[in-house]
């Protein structure tokens, strides 16, 4: 089995900001686990992506292959739903409460929103500890990365079904969900946040095991640049262990769960899948 990534990118230099450099300006990414067999349609695929992107050309487009030496850990893909939301105000209060249901506190929110709405463009994503609030990622540019997953192509032909049903088909919510659902495979992480870079974008996502993929429209204003990914952590946890697998333990979904339409916050804090 193969991990296919592909990111563009335009102009500035990798990896430095340093100096008055400009960085680099991040035009789109994707990744998947696929058979040998299935490489050069994907990388066809990918390139046509990046090219045909709505942010722009890019001038640079890094494509990775990469053997997966183990064999990849096959999960159920967390349950979808829509939280309604007609105002990032709303959306700030909805955060809250979707966090101090998963046992988040207070700090560590405050701390995960100043990172998410902050404006400080991370590649990956910053690492929150659950109760102290403090920032466990080493790198703090860089953060940490989601990495080697994967949806199989009958998991992804059955939830393409269920997300059309419910008019929110795109391959950003499919991607948005495989990685979600990686990260909640990882013991040590209790929440996810995101909220999308891209300045077109407005609706990010709350994910915790208990509540699933937590939809959240308006999350920031169509424009605004801001935007980033944050996992909170449980505080005893051993981050080598939590980075290894979040960036380099390969994982597939396998399995869909339900995907349901719009429902109040009350709705989504009062009901848990499991
Ligand atoms: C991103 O990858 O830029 C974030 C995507 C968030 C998708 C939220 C959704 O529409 O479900």
């Amino acid at each position: 089995m193969l991990n296919i990534r592909m990111r563009a990118s335009r102009g500035g230099m990798k990896g430095r900001c340093a100096g008055g450099a400009v960085r680099q300006e991040h035009i789109s990414g994707a990744e998947g686990l696929y058979d040998e067999a299935e490489a050069g349609r994907v990388v066809e695929d990918y390139v046509r992506r990046a090219m045909e992107h709505s942010r722009g050309r890019p001038d640079r487009i890094d494509i990775a292959i990469e053997r997966m030496t183990e064999r990849p850990k096959q999960i159920r893909a967390l349950p979808v739903r829509t939280v309604r939301c007609a105002s990032s105000r709303t959306a700030q209060s909805h955060i809250r409460k979707l966090l101090a249901a998963a046992g988040i506190s207070e700090k560590a929110v405050n701390k995960g929103l100043e990172v998410v709405f902050g404006g400080d463009a991370m590649r990956g994503a910053a690492v929150i500890l659950a109760a102290s609030g403090r920032r466990a990622d080493s790198d703090r540019r860089r953060g940490v990365r989601a990495s080697r997953l994967g949806i199989s192509k009958t998991a992804a032909v059955l939830l393409g079904r269920k997300l059309r049903k419910k008019n929110i088909y795109t391959p950003t919510v499919v991607e948005a969900l495989v990685l979600s659902s990686k990260v909640a495979s990882c013991p040590q992480v209790l929440a996810e946040l995101c909220v999308s870079d891209d300045p077109d974008y407005t609706t990010g996502y709350v994910s915790t095991r208990g509540l699933g993929y937590v939809r959240v429209p308006h999350i920031k204003r169509k424009g605004e640049r801001i935007g980033g990914r944050v996992f909170f952590v449980d505080d005893v946890s051993d981050m080598k262990d939590v980075t290894s697998y979040l960036e380099k333990k390969p994982v597939m979904v396998e399995r869909i769960s339900e995907c349901r339409g719009v429902c109040s916050i009350d709705e989504v804090i009062g009901k848990h899948h499991i």
